[in-house]
């Protein structure tokens, strides 16, 4: 006896929500998604309806940091694709799974140009580099093994967004449901006798120092067990924080981006790099690479990047977890104490360095932020060194724009994450200039009761870029953007709020806004109109 005929975009969703446990997705329906959202209703998959698709993407990778599955957006052709483009992009820099299914016009109207709605020449390619793969399918049959790829790439390489788009007549159509196709695959594993190799220049350093990336994100006992067996201090890139509890006392943190603390690991006789690109947003040093002075151990899970920005004098291509494992099961344990004195002097140094204006503040915040709170950071000038200064003593809990560097993610990515842990808060800082790109997902946190507490950094404008210009004694222009009255914007949008213009005043704001079970905005306002 056959299944009963569903159609497409039933179908496809069936597979997801039965085969792939997809029970949330991210999008604005339209016209062309129409298919898909029917089987969203059919399979009892959660709809979320941002404002923007913009919003959409930021909300998928926010659920994705916190649960480590792929984020889902499904998405309307055309201006649909277009509108997420930065938060795939976003992805794809940070190395985050993400599965965009969208529509496109009519199988006819492909590449044709005759201008249907929602058209454009080629939607797959304009995806296509920032993408693990981008495939548009008239042929229904390429589907399941296509999505099973698709997840095979999440699971086992080095995670990165996919698109799949389907010809909205396609999705009309009636089909049997889909069969999952098992393709396998594995991580790779790194060769026993270059991690026996890499032992041994381990088991020889006599000031060893460890650098993980994001790629350690699952990988924190491996981390901690190879760090306490070494004596080593741990130096977490922006995606790694919170791998490593900041309060273990081998964690330095996140103080890579000081010269000080790259001229010691330069000078380190054997650094362990574990999961990161080592790249100039990991750095921040005018695009300089690290010159290790010693050797390098370095552990990836991507062929490709192992020799990007270093050559390593060891290259292991595996996953984190396992490869760390596997060393530190072949090393013998230093008995010196001097990797806790190191991994302090960094704590300290980065502390001392940081800008005296914003010390008041970022102590309020740490005295007051919930031991199992999720932060969401925008680019703003407070955010800068939050980075740093807040801790983090849970994996998946630490949100921001690193690789991309892109405005507007922190307050969507907030909403995402609350999604995935309701219970938990979510304390967002935001600038001025940066919180008005996504303001419109206020009305998401809203519908979804977010347990967000948003802290808006008031400078009236474009103050990092300001700066920027003084730098190099350039005319200021185009910095002085103002959003008004952000409190009246955001009591339009439902929440409750606070204006603060004091560290004190921020202090006691804190105290109840983190007890709140509804969304809560406070303005710090830092500078004041000038005219
Ligand atoms: C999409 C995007 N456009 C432009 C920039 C350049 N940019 C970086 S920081 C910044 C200023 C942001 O202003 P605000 O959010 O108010 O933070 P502030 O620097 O004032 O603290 C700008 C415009 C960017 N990072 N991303
Ligand atoms: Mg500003």
């Amino acid at each position: 006896m056959t299944s009963p005929e569903l159609r497409v975009g039933e179908a496809i969703i069936d597979l997801l929500a039965r085969e792939y446990g997809v029970d949330v997705v991210f999008g604005i329906p339209g016209v062309h998604s129409v298919e898909l959202y029917r089987g969203l209703h059919r399979s009892g998959v959660r709809a979320i309806s941002p404002r923007h698709e913009q919003g959409a993407g930021f909300m998928a990778d926010g659920w994705s940091i916190m649960t480590g599955r792929p984020g889902v957006c499904v998405l309307i052709s055309g201006p649909g694709i277009t509108n997420v483009m930065t938060p795939i992009a976003q992805a794809y820099h940070d190395s985050r799974p993400m599965f965009v299914l969208a529509s496109t016009t009519p199988t006819g109207a492909l590449g044709k140009s005759f201008g249907p709605l929602h058209d454009l020449p080629d939607q797959a390619a304009i995806v296509r580099t920032i993408c693990a793969f981008s495939e548009t399918v008239t042929d229904i049959t390429q589907l399941p093994a296509l999505i099973e790829r698709a997840w095979n790439i999440f699971s086992s390489d080095r995670p990165r967004p996919v698109h799949i788009a389907i010809p909205m007549d396609v999705l009309e159509q009636t089909c049997q449901p889909f069969t999952r196709v098992h393709i396998s695959s594995a991580k790779p594993v790194a060769d026993e006798s270059e991690i026996s190799r890499a032992a041994e220049i381990i088991n020889a350093a006599q000031n060893p120092v460890v650098i993980a990336g994001g790629g350690c994100v699952d990988a924190g006992l491996e981390l901690v067990a190879l760090a306490e067996t070494l004596n080593a201090p741990v130096l977490l890139t922006g995606n790694a924080k919170g791998a490593m509890s900041s309060s273990h006392e081998l964690c330095a943190g996140n103080c890579l981006v000081f010269g000080r603390v790259q001229r010691d690991v330069e000078a380190a006789d054997v650094v362990v790099v574990v999961g990161t690109e080592l790249s100039d947003t990991d750095l921040y040093n005018n695009g300089r690479a690290l010159n290790f002075g010693g050797k390098v151990v370095r552990i990836d899970i991507d062929q490709a990047q192992i020799s990007r920005r270093t050559t390593p004098t060891v290259s292991l291509v595996g996953d984190a977890a396992v490869t760390l494992r596997e060393i530190t099961n072949k090393i013998t344990k230093r008995t010196t104490q001097d990797g806790q004195t190191r991994a302090q002097i960094w704590r300290d140094h980065a502390r001392a360095k940081t800008d005296a204006k914003f010390v008041p503040w970022l102590k309020a915040i740490e005295d007051h932020l919930p031991s199992d709170a999720i932060v969401a950071l925008d680019s703003t000038q407070l955010a800068y060194s939050a980075h740093w200064w807040l801790p983090a003593t849970q994996p998946r809990s630490w949100l921001a724009p690193y690789g991309f560097g892109t405005l507007g993610c922190a307050l969507p990515m907030a909403i995402g994450a609350s999604v995935a842990a309701p219970n938990r808060h979510v304390l967002v800082i935001a600038g001025d200039g940066g919180w008005l790109f996504t303001v419109a997902e206020m009305a998401s946190a809203l519908d979804l009761n977010s347990k967000i507490v948003l802290l808006l950094w008031d400078n009236r404008g474009y103050e990092q870029i300001r700066e920027s210009f003084d730098d190099v004694n350039a005319p200021q222009l185009g910095v002085d953007v103002s959003s008004h009255d952000p409190v009246a914007i955001a009591r339009g949008f439902g929440w409750s709020t606070t204006q603060v213009d004091t560290p004190e005043q921020l202090s006691a704001t804190l105290q109840t806004a983190f007890t709140a079970n509804t969304p809560q905005f406070i303005r710090v306002l830092v500078k004041q109109l000038s005219i």
